[in-house]
């Protein structure tokens, strides 16, 4: 990738992609192609193609999807199924069709076996069901990876997938009903210790237990696969490092300075008891992350205080 490459940013106003662009504009790239979803739907396979057709990129970071948290996945099943396999399938066959040089599609930690052994090594996907809560959005990015993996065989198309763990950073959705456990709990103690309030109430039992990676991180490691990386076989991307849930929402209200009561909202799911990956194949590439866990925590509450002032989350 020269630093005049055009590269296409699909999903750049999410957490993920607003975190490429800002690393691949902190590198020195300077040919970095965006699109709004009003400016083009991505489920719209035609608008796709066209866009493809017009604009050549010659390398494309699919970190488009439609995202949520344990609840949002259990409750839209059809859209997360639908609406990812769309966008997935019109990037990256587009890509492939429009001559691009690689492409790097982002799947989740999700795809894995819920009980599959732990750390989650690449090699245990399709090897026993899947969580139940997130089925669906795991099925869309099976069936993305699947797709790269048929692209490379057939075509000799330089399609990567990679699987990040948990991510957290800037830019992330802080809605108490669709957003992922990190954002919710900065926002719930956050507004908890504002307001006075004596409790938070936190969701399941606190037990599960997963991995956190900030999405600056994320989005290095994805540039560094792009860079460095050519291979039909998917990567892990995460830390390697687990917290529980119990401990990581003592963590949140500690550095907010929240001294009111955490309860436990038992009726909602816990989700998958553990969800750690397994990254050795990307450490032997001479990756690691940078960011530890209470410091980026630290540093999105700040965003988040900042965002609100602004007059976002009000
Ligand atoms: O982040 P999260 O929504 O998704 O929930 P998953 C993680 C854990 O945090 C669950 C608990 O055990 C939740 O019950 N939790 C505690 C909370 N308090 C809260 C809260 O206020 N909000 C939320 N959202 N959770 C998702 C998948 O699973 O992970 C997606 O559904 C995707 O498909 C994503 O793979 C990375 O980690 O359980």
């Amino acid at each position: 990738m020269d630093k005049n490459s055009t590269i296409y940013v699909a999903g750049h106003r999410g957490l993920v992609g607003s975190a490429i662009v800002h690393k691949l504009t902190e590198q020195g790239f300077t040919n970095i192609l965006t699109r709004t979803s009003q400016e083009m739907d991505l489920r719209r396979q035609a608008d796709v193609e066209r866009f493809f057709e017009t604009h050549r990129p010659e390398y494309v970071f699919d970190a488009a999807a439609k995202v949520g948290g344990i609840y949002a996945n259990n409750t839209y099943r059809a859209d997360f199924l639908y609406e990812n396999l769309a966008i997935q399938n019109n990037i990256i066959h587009s890509a492939y069709r429009f001559g691009a040089k690689k492409l790097l599609f982002l799947g989740s930690s999700c795809i894995y076996p819920k009980l599959a052994p732990q750390p989650l090594h690449e090699d245990a996907l399709l090897t026993g069901p899947l969580e139940p809560t997130n089925e669906p959005y795991a099925i869309a990015k099976i069936a993305g990876i699947k797709l790269c993996e048929a692209l490379y065989d057939q075509y000799q198309f330089n399609a990567v997938s990679c699987m990040p763990t948990n991510l957290y950073g800037p830019n992330d959705n802080f809605d108490l009903t669709t957003s992922h456990v990190l954002p919710a709990l900065i926002r719930k103690f956050v507004e908890a210790k504002e307001q006075g309030a004596k409790e938070v109430v936190a969701w399941g039992t606190g037990s599960p237990l997963r991995e956190f990676l900030h999405s600056y991180d994320a989005a290095d490691a994805m540039i560094f696969l792009m860079k460095n990386y050519d291979g039909r076989d998917f990567l892990n991307i995460g830390t390697g490092e687990e917290i529980s849930i119990k401990a990581l929402t003592e963590m949140i209200a500690g550095i907010v300075g929240f001294q009111g009561e955490i309860v436990w909202d038992t009726t909602k799911p816990d989700g998958t008891p553990r969800k750690l990956m397994h990254v050795g194949k990307l450490h032997a590439l001479g990756w690691r992350h940078k960011i530890e866990l209470r410091d980026g925590i630290a540093s999105v509450v700040a965003w988040f205080h900042q965002a609100r002032k602004e007059g976002r989350y009000a």
